[in-house]
């Protein structure tokens, strides 16, 4: 007994951790279809120890399928997601395209699960942008315990985020500075390795890129409307692991002490927290771990109730992949899917 589940996108980066981490969280599934673009076709992703063969997403059916995860982007969420939820699929899509969609739930578990409970208006689930995710697992509980009134958010983004192409230029780039060849630059306008580009995602007419934008309307949307969010996405020369550097101001007063056991209790995560060399988490790691890192944590005393926290996650599972099956684990617990 178990789902029909498919994996939308399964030889991307994020589509391969889909894979790694439903098996590895043993997802009670009776089949895993591993489905890409016609391109991928003859290729194969790993699933556990099973190697799949990837079939394609323009002549696959859907019907019979119980939940599929999406992660192919927006073009691909937009024309093939509703198809999938009109077959009876409940799709958790880790693109943007649905994010802002009034019937379409967009859902970090340890935030807001009850906002599930509204999937089958379009059986489409949407996972948020990663940085927002390991932002809002860090904040939800703060919030709960005083109120967050203002939040001021720095990122520094490794380059998994823009996908393989993006890891490749980075370690292209490195090895040719070290052998004085010239230095090729094909994702990013600027030079990425030993360098960092304040520049993720589109510029929009106010000055903010998506990617700021999104953080902002994503937590409105998944926490508090009422939090004045203002943030500045940096693209940095990791590979993988996102960093955030997180300025809360409180409504009400919350010390230091009181904030760190707070998020030591926290679903999610995990403080790492301690005033010496080397007592605080670093991007490399986070790598192939579920939690959301907490370290830094201290007063802000230049407001009346401030916080200042060092915020790190490995973007393609907590940031998407893990969040996503965490959205169907969610369904099972709630009762909101059951096996067919
Ligand atoms: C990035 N958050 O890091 C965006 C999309 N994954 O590029």
């Amino acid at each position: 007994m178990g789902f029909r589940v498919a994996v939308v996108g399964a030889t991307g980066n994020v589509g391969r951790e889909v894979l790694n981490i439903l098996a590895e969280r043993d997802f009670p599934a009776s089949e895993i279809i591993a489905i890409a673009s016609r391109k991928s076709i003859g290729q194969t992703a790993m699933y556990g120890d099973k190697e799949l063969k990837v079939v394609a997403l323009d002549t696959f059916d859907p019907k019979g399928v119980d939940i599929a995860l999406f992660a192919a982007g927006s073009g691909v969420a937009k024309e093939y997601a509703p198809k999938f939820g009109k077959a009876g699929c409940v799709v958790i899509d880790n693109s943007s395209h649905y994010r802002m969609d009034p019937d379409v739930p967009l859902v970090v578990p340890e935030v807001n699960p009850d906002a599930l409970k509204d999937f089958a208006k379009k059986n489409i689930i949407a996972n948020p942008n990663c940085s927002t995710a390991q932002m809002l697992v860090a904040l939800k509980p703060l919030h709960d315990a005083a109120t967050i009134k203002r939040v001021v958010v720095s990122t520094y983004q490794s380059v998994s985020g823009s996908g393989n192409a993006a890891m490749d230029e980075l370690f292209t780039q490195t090895r040719a500075i070290f052998v004085n060849d010239p230095i090729v630059k094909e994702v990013y306008t600027k030079q990425i390795a030993f360098n960092v580009i304040p520049h993720i995602d589109v510029f929009m007419d106010d000055g903010y890129t998506k990617e700021e934008w999104k953080m902002v309307a994503e937590t409105h949307k998944m926490l508090d409307p009422n939090i004045k969010l203002t943030a500045t996405a940096v693209r940095v020369p990791v590979f993988v692991g996102h960093s955030e550097a997180i300025n809360i101001e409180f409504e009400k007063p919350l010390s230091e002490k009181d904030a760190r056991k707070i998020l030591r209790e926290a679903p999610g995560c995990l403080v790492i927290d301690k005033r010496e060399d080397g007592g605080y988490i670093t991007p490399i790691e986070c790598v192939g771990d579920f939690a959301t890192y907490i370290s830094r944590i201290r007063e802000d005393k230049t407001v009346d109730h401030g916080l200042n926290i060092w915020v790190v996650s490995d973007n393609l599972r907590k940031g998407a992949a893990l969040n996503a099956v965490q959205i169907a684990e969610s369904l099972l617990n709630q009762g909101l899917l059951k096996v067919s």
